[in-house]
């Protein structure tokens, strides 16, 4: 659809940018922290780990000034789990507790939105060591930790967001780490975790509602959208099994209450129907987010499936890169669209198309948590960033945000990945996504000082003009 006129983006729009904790925090065992599972688990040799990362926990006065600076209207982070209960239930840490009461004044005081994400995939080894969300009882760690959050921060954060990519945490768990010297868990398992994890979803967002009236709450989920490879019907076919078992599935939960049909006959077929307990529906349903959370990074493009070990890729799948499965679907080529460095398909298009999609399908608002290209960013002798590559991406997103928009779709925020540099989930400080360079190498910390990118003063002007400089006005 082609219009005349630009819808503009909305005068309260949440220009922001995001981070996560372990990637960001640094200060892994300080002030009483507990372990994590990152913590525990085996990376790959010649990367960073998350220990230090880019030291947040320390400077991060210097950062939110910076990001004030930047003209962020919110900033989108995580709660680790860790510092408020170092073994996941118990005994809360008061030095947790009082170190992110200083980030949120702080953002506050510089008047920008803090939006909290409760758990992002940093879930506490002491519950892990008991079955993580195999159990049961991390239902309620994680209910009962969530209240200690919303009663605690429930007058100055209005807006939360529950799980961080549930759907990456079931469909490549590999993607966060393996268990040392472990296994990752089975199918069955993981829909399991999912179903224990949909039940504390449903439950934390009640809790929120009942006792933070003024806040929302939502799901943030990696949504993307599938193409088929070609006009085949099975390809369509194929494609939409994918959509639904990779997306779907998950939001359908989230936002209806009830279990996709395509999904449970999926899951019927290869005996892993979870266990579901009396009241678990309910809690599932009476759970209402306000908004959806989108983290979008790229589209897929599928084929019918050959049946056999072929549909699988040679390479392994992460987020983004699509593994196949054997009687569901194919990853193909598309020959329409660029891929970064690691292989992400770059289809700046598709955003407004999971936009969309989203949108017809849940009635709900959208905000984005997260989206922007990994790039192995050089400090070149003059002492700056040149970062095109990344203005280009988050242009070319913003300018499909703004047809998106203009379709109609209610998007009432952009929170890039990025806000600064962070640890990538497996690949170090060599992919980097932050409009703010964090002086470090791979093991050599240097003096970790603050360096802005050439795209921070690009999006410094986006912002300041609401999206009215910085991107061409296509119609
Ligand atoms: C998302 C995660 C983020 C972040 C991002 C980039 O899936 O929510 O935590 O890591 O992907 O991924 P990577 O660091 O693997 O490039």
């Amino acid at each position: 659809m082609h219009y005349t006129n630009l819808k503009p983006f909305p005068k309260d729009f949440l220009w922001g940018a995001s981070t996560s904790a372990y990637q960001v925090e640094g200060a892994w065992d300080e002030d009483g922290k507990g372990k994590s599972v990152i913590d525990m688990m085996e990376h790959p040799e010649g990367t960073a780990g998350f220990t230090v990362a880019s030291d947040h926990y320390h400077h991060y006065k210097e950062d939110i000034k910076l990001f004030h600076e930047l003209g962020l209207k919110a900033y989108r982070f995580s709660i680790a789990w860790t510092r408020i209960l170092p073994e996941g239930t118990g005994t809360v840490n008061e030095k947790g507790l009082a170190h992110y009461e200083r980030v949120i004044d702080e953002l506050l005081r510089y008047g920008i939105e803090p939006i909290v994400t409760l758990y992002h995939f940093d879930l506490p080894y002491a519950l892990e060591e008991k079955g993580g969300w195999n159990n049961r009882e991390t239902i309620d760690a994680f209910v009962n930790y969530a209240r200690i959050l919303f009663e605690h921060f429930g007058g100055k954060v209005t807006h939360w967001l529950t799980i961080n990519e549930q759907n990456t945490l079931i469909l490549h768990p590999g993607a966060v780490g393996i268990p040392k010297g472990g296994s990752l868990p089975s199918k069955k398992e993981l829909y399991q975790q999912n179903h224990h994890m949909l039940v504390a979803q449903g439950k934390a967002m009640s809790l929120c509602h009942e006792l933070c009236p003024q806040a929302k709450i939502g799901p943030a989920l990696n949504m993307t959208s599938m193409y088929q490879a070609t006009s085949k019907p099975e390809d369509a076919i194929a494609a939409h099994n994918w959509e639904v078992l990779r997306g779907w599935s998950f939001l359908d939960l989230a936002v209806h209450g009830r279990y996709n049909r395509l999904l449970w006959s999926y899951l019927e077929e290869r005996g892993w129907i979870p266990a579901i307990k009396e009241g678990d529906l309910l809690a599932i349903q009476q759970g209402q987010p306000d908004f959806i959370a989108i983290n979008y990074y790229s589209t897929a493009t599928i084929a019918e499936s050959t049946g056999d070990a072929s549909d699988v890729s040679p390479r392994a799948g992460d987020q983004q890169i699509m593994l196949g499965e054997p009687g569901v679907y194919r990853p193909e080529e598309n020959p329409y669209v660029d891929k970064t460095k690691y292989g992400w398909v770059i289809d700046s298009v598709g955003l407004r198309l999971t936009l969309r999609k989203v949108y017809e399908r849940y009635q709900l608002p959208i905000i984005i948590t997260e989206n922007g290209i990994g790039a192995p960013d050089e400090l070149t002798e003059d002492g700056a960033v040149h970062d095109d590559y990344r203005i280009d991406f988050i242009q070319a997103h913003l300018e499909q945000i703004q047809w998106a928009l203009s379709d109609g779709v209610e998007v009432f925020g952009y929170c890039p990945w990025a806000a600064m540099d962070v640890v990538s989930t497996h690949q170090g400080y060599a992919k980097r996504y932050g409009f703010i360079y964090v002086n470090r190498g791979e093991f050599d910390l240097k003096d970790m000082s603050r360096i802005k990118k050439d795209s921070f003063y690009w999006y410094q002007r986006v912002i300041a003009s609401n999206g009215n400089e910085g991107l061409s006005q296509r119609t």
